[in-house]
This record gives structure tokens, sequence and C-alpha cells, in this order.
């Protein structure tokens, strides 16, 4: 009895790894830290009245921002040890079965649980106001959808000290991912950890499909909308066509491991070109999704650091719906060397070719704006002006790649690692930085230090190029990714040496970040007039951190960067527009059901990862009271009265 009982403990809880050990102290201590200090300071109820519980979009993004860095800490510390395995020849410090769950769940956890709920983080908080909305049209669901990524995620991580991590890869192509080759739990957390969220995801397009289309401000037209809406607009119409081919396709493997299924099994008739077709249509596509959003954020911050107009602004509009229009037909330039034949081979490597035309167009909008403008160098600027090289040789390179017979050549090389960490950090991580630096006032009502940040962004841009510069010589030199060691006789020790210490450098700069927010918290001053920045949208035109209720009188809008003109007219002694009176606010109400609803998929999603039908069973049941729960619930909305939302804007006025 005792001895069956120490055996499962032994599976189940993965050890007999020092790397492991220390998780497990450590999310042990970090729990016992947490549950002390809310009881400590009473801070139970607040924690669930205040957040857990909010619809409050503002505060779903602050949610959604702490998680992504939580993330980016863990995918991080993935790639230092991953970088640390390949400093030098022949070093032992991961096995081989250890190396590739490592950049199984890197991959994940900075693509899915990193880049994805910065992202919605951002759109979270900036798109309502921007558009001069006081919510999102289902702010509900939007709660929801975040408890399902946050619920998701914990299911993929926990799978680092319960049961064992995935190792097929980030997309988890079969058979490896089969249960003839994976009989372990790791890829049934996989596929259950990224189901649950990536429903949150399919429900966050939706959302801000409708918000961005049904709730602008009174006047904005389409062709006024800010570019960050126009390229969150793109973001979600590419993800409300991508994100179910993730979800069949996952739903496809867990049949067939589940139920011995045979869709992507030779034996029993299925085909695993079918999953790598499946699982690209959604993976080429998903990469534009994180980075479109980046070409939004630096179309802001361009225009409102040059103090000038966006140059171009149809032709960005432009650019953006037909970069994601095309992401749909390249997804076979990730197999061009499977057989698939010269005509289609050819056919896919154009269509990647042309996406790099309105690329193109956007960076020299960018370029044009800058021409002749008053640039001030804050940090967000400067993110961005990191951002336009770096992006532009990682796009180079990605056209090399293109080239479908070359592809036999760099193909599952460090040249292609090269090339994706360059546009996925020197555009999607660079561009969310810049947004989080650009718009944090706007969360918290202070800006971060700038000394710090200039520390962390020479850091993080100096390491990157030591880091990834040396990769795309390593690929052609012959050096193959996913290898975990290699000899002396190879001769790619002192490149990677170099690569490692710009992998730590950028590691540092994260600290740095860290050490700027710690620092800007204790000793910013706080900016009372709710547009640092001298913006051009709308979200500057109310004080910060916005009230509950975003917009006292929805504004009314005329023109391209309204507030911008805003300003102009008031300048030239224009009085502002009457303002008609205030009246009653109407917005939703808290609720705790969309935390209760994702714990109960997490506790299913948990069942199902162990076959644990007794654990499975009452998960889906809870999920489906939530469900029934929700649906009888008709007190769900109240309004805020006048003579408080009088009190709240002189308040938050009062000290302009
Ligand atoms: C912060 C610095 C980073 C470093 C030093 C780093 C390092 C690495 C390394 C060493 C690998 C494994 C290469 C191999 O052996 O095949 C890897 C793979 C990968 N990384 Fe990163 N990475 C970083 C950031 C990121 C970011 C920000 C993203 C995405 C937003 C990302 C996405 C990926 C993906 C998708 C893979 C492929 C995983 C697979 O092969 O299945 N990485 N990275
Ligand atoms: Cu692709």
């Amino acid at each position: 009895m005792f001895e069956s009982i120490k055996e499962f403990a032994s599976e189940f809880f993965v050890t007999g790894d020092p790397l492991i050990y220390g998780a497990d102290v450590g999310i042990a201590l970090t729990m016992i830290a947490i549950v002390f200090v809310l009881t400590y300071f009473k801070r139970w109820g607040w924690l669930w009245r205040e957040w857990l519980t909010s619809v409050d979009h503002k505060k779903i993004g602050i949610m959604y921002i702490i998680a992504s860095l939580l993330m980016l800490f863990r995918g991080g510390v993935d790639a230092l040890l991953m970088r640390t395995q390949l400093v030098m020849p022949d070093v032992e410090f991961l096995n081989p079965e250890h190396y590739n769950q490592i950049f199984t769940t890197h991959g994940v956890i900075m693509i899915l649980f990193m880049a994805m709920p910065l992202m919605f983080g951002l759109f979270n908080i900036v798109i309502p106001l921007q558009i001069g909305a006081r919510d999102v049209a289902y702010p509900f669901l939007n709660s929801l959808s975040f408890w399902l990524f946050f619920w998701g995620a914990m299911l993929f991580n926990v799978s680092f000290v319960i049961g064992g991590s995935p190792d097929a890869g980030w997309l988890a192509y079969p058979p490896l991912s089969e249960l003839s080759h994976s009989p372990g739990v790791g890829q049934d957390f996989y596929i259950w950890g990224i189901q649950i969220s990536g429903i949150g995801s399919l429900m966050t397009g939706i959302n801000f499909i409708v918000t961005i289309l049904k709730m602008r401000a009174p006047g904005m037209k389409l062709m006024q909308m800010p570019m960050f809406t126009w390229s969150t607009l793109s973001s979600c119409i590419t993800i409300i066509f991508a994100f179910p081919i993730l979800t069949v396709t996952l739903a496809l493997l867990f049949l067939d491991r589940y139920l011995g299924a045979h869709f992507f099994t030779l034996d029993g008739g299925g085909n695993p070109m079918m999953y790598i077709n499946l699982i690209w249509m959604w993976g080429h596509p998903e990469v534009y999704i994180v980075v479109l959003p980046a070409f939004g954020i630096f179309s802001e911050i361009v225009a409102t650091f040059s103090r000038k107009k966006l140059f171009g602004y149809k032709s960005m509009v432009f650019a953006l719906m037909s970069i994601s229009f095309f992401s749909f037909f390249t997804w076979a330039h990730h197999f061009f060397t499977m057989g698939s034949g010269a005509n289609v081979n050819a056919f896919f490597a154009i269509t990647t070719m042309i996406i790099a035309i309105p690329t193109g167009v956007k960076v020299f909008n960018w370029l044009f704006t800058m021409f002749r403008g008053r640039i001030s160098f804050k940090s967000p600027m400067l993110w961005t002006m990191g951002f336009i090289p770096c992006f532009v040789i990682g796009g180079m390179t990605g056209v090399l790649l293109s080239v479908a017979p070359a592809d036999f050549q760099f193909h599952n090389s460090y040249f292609l690692i090269a090339h994706f960490h360059q546009v996925l950090i020197g555009g999607v991580a660079f561009g969310y930085f810049a947004g989080l630096y650009y718009w944090w006032p706007k969360m918290f009502g202070f800006k971060l230090n700038e000394k710090l940040g200039k520390w962390a962004f020479w850091l993080w841009n100096i390491g990157f190029y030591v880091c990834f510069m040396p990769q795309y010589f390593l690929g052609l030199d012959g050096m193959t990714r996913r290898v975990s060691t290699y000899g002396w006789d190879m001769g790619w020790g002192p490149l990677n040496m170099v690569s490692t210490i710009g992998g730590f450098l950028m590691g540092i700069g994260f600290l740095f970040q860290v050490w700027q927010i710690a620092h800007s918290i204790k000793f910013m001053e706080r900016d009372t007039t709710g547009d640092p920045w001298n913006g051009r949208t709308l979200e500057w035109s109310i004080p910060s951190p916005a009230p509950v209720y975003n917009f006292a009188t929805l504004p009314q809008v005329t023109a391209q960067d309204e507030w911008w003109e805003e300003k102009q007219r008031r300048e030239q002694g224009h009085k502002p527009a009457p303002q008609p009176p205030l009246e009653p606010i109407h917005m939703p109400r808290n609720s705790g059901i969309p935390f209760i609803k994702s714990l109960c998929w997490f506790i299913a999603g948990f069942g199902f990862v162990f076959d644990w039908l007794w654990m499975a069973i009452p998960g889906l049941a809870g999920v489906a009271i939530c469900m029934l729960v929700r649906s009888f619930t008709y007190n769900t909305d109240y309004y805020i009265p006048v003579d408080e939302v009088k009190r709240t804007e002189a308040a938050l006025r009062g000290s302009v």
C-alpha cells in the first residue's frame, strides 16, 4: 500500500531533478507568501471584489499584463537554460529529454502565454478609451476570456512539476505527439492548456471586433479610427478565422490520443501531413495576429513623438488588411522540404514574398512621419526606433527563407531560429514594450522612470544583436535547431558562446525593467494632466487612471486624431463645445462566474490529462452549472447616479 502510494507520488510529482526541486520549493514558498500577505493585510475580500470578479476592461487589462510578464519570466528562464546548455561544446547541463521539454515549453509560453496576453492586455486597456467607449461590447465575456486564458496557462505550467512537460515542439507534430511516441501526460497538458486558453482568445477576438464596429463614439467614422484600433481590428479578424482551426486540430489530436482515433497516424489510415497543414493554417496567421498590433502601436507612437500626423493613413489601413488576408495563404512555406512539389512551393513562395510589400509600405510611412518631425526621444519612441532596423533585417531574412530552393538549405537550421526571434523579439516584444511604456501613465497615473528604462532598452537591444546575429552564421555553418549539444570538431563553440552572452544581456535588461517598475511605483510623481505625452487620440482626453465609466459624457468625434484637433482649437481660442448635461451611467455588474467557470475548466482539463473521469466529470458539471446560473441571473447591471459622476470628475479634474 505504502509502496504504491510512493510510486504514484514519484511519477505524479516529477522529481529527481534539481531544477524541478527548485521549482517545487519556489512555488510552495510563493504560495505561502501570497496566502500570508493576503491574510495578514486582510485583503482576500478586496482581491475578490475588486479584481477576480471585475468586468472592468481596464482591470482585466492590468491582470493580463501582470500574468504575461510572469510568463515572460518563465519563458525567459527556459531560454537562458537552453543557452547555458549550448554555451560550449559537450556541456552536460540539460540532458536531451530535458532540452526537448524546455524548447517546447519555451516556444508555447512565449507565443501563447506571453505575447498573446500582453497583446490582449493592451487591447483591453486602450481600445475602449481610444474609441470613446465606456467598455467593451461584452464585459462578462471579456472577464471569461481572461480567466480561461489564465487557467489554461496554469494548466500548461503545472506540467513542469506534475506529471511531466510536453516535449514534441511548440506545434506538437505527430507522430511525436501521438500516444505511441509520447505516452506520458505532457502532451495532454499541452492539448488542454492550449485548448482552454485558445477558446478565451477566440472570444476576445469576437468581443473586440464588435466593440470596434459598434461602440465607437458618435461621429467616429471607420477612416477616422486611430491606427492602433485598426491594427486591433485586423488582428481580431485574423483571430476569428485562425483560432477555430486550432481548436479543431487539437480536438482531433486529443481523439487520437484518448480514443485511439487515427486522424494523424499512418496506421489506421490517417496522415500526419494533415496535422502539419492544419496546425500551420493556424500557426502562420498566429504570428501575424501578434505582430499586427505592434504595427499599430508604432504608428501611434511615431505620430505622437514626432508631433505630426501619421503619414499615409489610408495606405497603412490597406497594408494591415492585406497582411491579414495574405497571412492565410502562406502556411505551406513551413514545409517546403516535405515534398509538396515545385508548383505548390512556387505558389507559397510568391504569396509569402507578397507580404513584404505592405510591410515595406508601413516602414516607409513611419520614416516619412518622422521626417522633419520634432522628435522627442522618450522611452516609447526609443523602443520604436530600436524596432525598425531589427524588424527590417528580420523581414529580409524572412524573404530569403521564402525562396523555396534556398529553404532546403536553411530549413530547421539556426538561420531560422535567428530569423523568427528577430521578428518576434524585435517586432512583437519590443512593440509591446513600447506600448506598455506609452500607455503606462494611462493605466496607473505615473510614468516609468526614464533612466532605468534607458538601461533596459540598451541591454535588450545590444543583447539582442549579440545573441541572434551569430546564429545566422551558425545556421549557414550547418548547426540545426533543437540540438541539445554538439562536438568540438564542429567549430560552433565561439559563436555559441557569444550568443549565450547576448541572451544573458537581455535577461539583465528584463531585470532592469522589473527594477524600473518597482522604483517607479515608489518614487514617481503622479501625472495629473492625463496627457503626459501630448497625445493625439481620445484616451488622453480623460484623467489617468480613467474612472470606471471612462467618459463622463461620450465625446463627439469630427476628425482623425480628435483630441489633437481639439487641443488645436482650444489654442486658437475656441471654447470647448458645450457639454450635454450628465446622465446616470449604465454599467455592468461584477460577477464571480467567469472565475469559477474557468476554474472548473481547469479541473476538468486536469482530470482529462490524467484520465481521471471522477475529476473531469464534476469539472464539466461545474461548467454547466455556471452557465445555468448565469442564464438565470437577471441582476447584471446598475446605474452610476449623476451625483457620483460629478463627485468623481471633480476629484479627478480638481487636481488638474
Ligand atoms: C528573450 C530572449 C530569448 C532567447 C535567448 C531565446 C532562445 C531560444 C532558444 C535557445 C530556442 C531553442 C532553439 C533550438 O534549440 O531549436 C528557442 C526556441 C524558440 N523560441 Fe525563443 N528565445 C527568446 C525569446 C523568445 C520570444 C520572445 C519568443 C516569442 C514571442 C520566442 C519563441 C520561440 C519559439 C516559438 C521557439 C521554437 C520552439 C520549438 O522549436 O518548438 N523566443 N528560443
Ligand atoms: Cu509562416
